[in-house]
């Protein structure tokens, strides 16, 4: 059991806290009420290792690998439903739900994924509404025996292509939907595992193809009020290593050319290569972005999210460059071998973290010495920020927030373990 800290030194603490940052220029309370007003999109599939409910034997495929076989994971919706809502009591801050098209909801006969409709994703409207909370959605390309020969909406075959279309077509319609019944508009983010393991002989044709897709998938026009779109790009996969359609270049000018969102994914580029220096570039053409944060451990293998300088450096950017409005801030990791509502906690806790960080940062005078020329001060106050106790901030924070202070919030996921994850064997 961890000892909890008591609510009068949380408070002292703080009030110490504040007149240090306050000397520097940074007012607390309104760093407080910004990270209060930042969603964060917590993806779904970190509760049952991207398995969703279509079918139990389909092999995930499109070079994503969940490794790990900790015990307790969510095998329906409702298990699903009630491990997150664990999760986001432990979470301060109101946030929303990322959800995949193959988490739909088969009541009685399959819906194939070119026929499914709001209908299969009702359930998941409702308990979002109970919870007020927003959905975000993603169209599925994997998992699928129509995805298994690594192409699908680039495939030379028409009617998988068609098959595919018709899939995309259906998760705006339904992304509109939920964003309709929510009133809270709904990013629908296209990711495909398209490529190829060798040196293709023709690079050309897969993407011409794909651009058509594309266009047909987006030819209705929806309000942006309820269904919001995105593209995701990759560098390369497991079995797309010499070639990925979808490349960052292909989707950044498609983006940029049909007026659709860019979901910058952390662990999408080389290995030293950080998404956080993209955001001002493009924000500089696209209106408005989406982020799937995540770790890549030498390649993109979706750890859980730490508070590593890449992901200050994201929070940074997003503060920094006054953003917030302009990023939609979502998830992308999943792993199996440890305790699945933990793993969202601890991410998702951390991105907060790496938010409050940022807000916290003396950063009107960061830029003025910087304007002055003065590089050394610049660098000099920046490494003593670093050691601010920002630690008090936000401990206070949680408390006023209503959810666990430091670690404590691990007493509940053990009791939560106990109760009821270790009962589904
Ligand atoms: C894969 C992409 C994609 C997926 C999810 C499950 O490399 O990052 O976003 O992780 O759609
Ligand atoms: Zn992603």
């Amino acid at each position: 059991m961890i000892a909890m800290a008591k609510p009068k030194d949380l408070e002292r603490a703080y009030a110490i806290a504040r007149d240090r940052y306050s000397g520097l220029g940074v007012d607390t309370e309104r760093a407080l009420e910004q990270l209060a007003d930042i969603p964060i999109s917590i993806h779904c599939w970190q509760g049952d290792d991207v398995s969703g409910f279509e079918s139990a034997d389909q092999e995930l495929g499109g070079g994503l690998a969940v490794t790990g076989n900790y015990p307790g994971k969510a095998r329906t919706p409702q298990e699903l439903r009630s491990d997150f809502e664990k999760a986001l009591s432990l979470i301060p801050g109101k946030h929303r739900f990322n959800l995949h098209a193959c988490y739909a909801e088969m009541t009685g006969r399959k819906v194939e994924r070119d026929a499914l409709t709001i209908e299969q994703f009702k359930n998941w409207v409702a308990w979002a509404k109970s919870l007020g909370i927003g959905l975000d959605f993603n169209q599925t390309y994997f998992a699928h025996p129509k995805a298994a020969d690594g192409m699908t909406l680039a495939h030379p075959d028409k009617g998988i292509r068609k098959f595919w279309i018709e899939h995309g077509i259906r998760c705006r319609e339904i992304g509109a939907q939920i964003g309709k019944a929510l009133g809270k508009s709904c990013l629908t983010n296209i990711w495909i595992p398209d490529g190829m393991k060798d040196t293709p002989a023709d690079r050309k044709g897969p993407r011409q193809r794909l651009l058509q897709s594309l266009d047909a998938i987006f030819s209705k026009k929806i309000d942006r009020k309820y269904n919001v779109d995105s593209v995701e790009p990759k560098l390369f996969g497991i079995g797309s290593e010499s070639y990925v359609v979808g490349s960052h270049e292909f989707y950044l000018s498609y983006a940029v050319r049909r007026k659709v969102l860019l979901t910058l994914d952390a662990g999408h580029y080389h290995p030293t290569e950080g998404i956080a220096d993209k955001i001002s570039s493009v924000l500089l053409y696209l209106p408005e972005i989406a982020l799937h944060v995540s770790r890549g451990v030498r390649w993109d293998s979706d750890h859980v999210v730490t508070l590593t300088d890449e992901l200050q450096g994201i929070a940074q950017e997003i503060v920094w460059g006054g953003y917030v409005g302009r990023v939609r801030i979502g998830l992308d990791y999943f792993d199996a071998s440890i305790n699945r509502v933990a793993a969202w906690v601890i991410g998702t806790r951390n991105m907060a973290k790496a938010l409050l960080l940022a807000l916290l940062a003396p950063i009107k005078k960061l830029k003025e010495l910087e304007a002055e020329g003065d590089f050394t001060s610049r660098l000099a106050l920046m490494e003593d920020a670093k050691v601010l106790p920002f630690g008090a901030v936000w401990d206070y924070y949680c408390e006023r927030m209503n959810v666990p202070v430091g670690n404590g919030w691990m007493n509940e996921v053990k009791k939560y373990e106990r109760e009821v994850l270790a009962k589904r064997q």
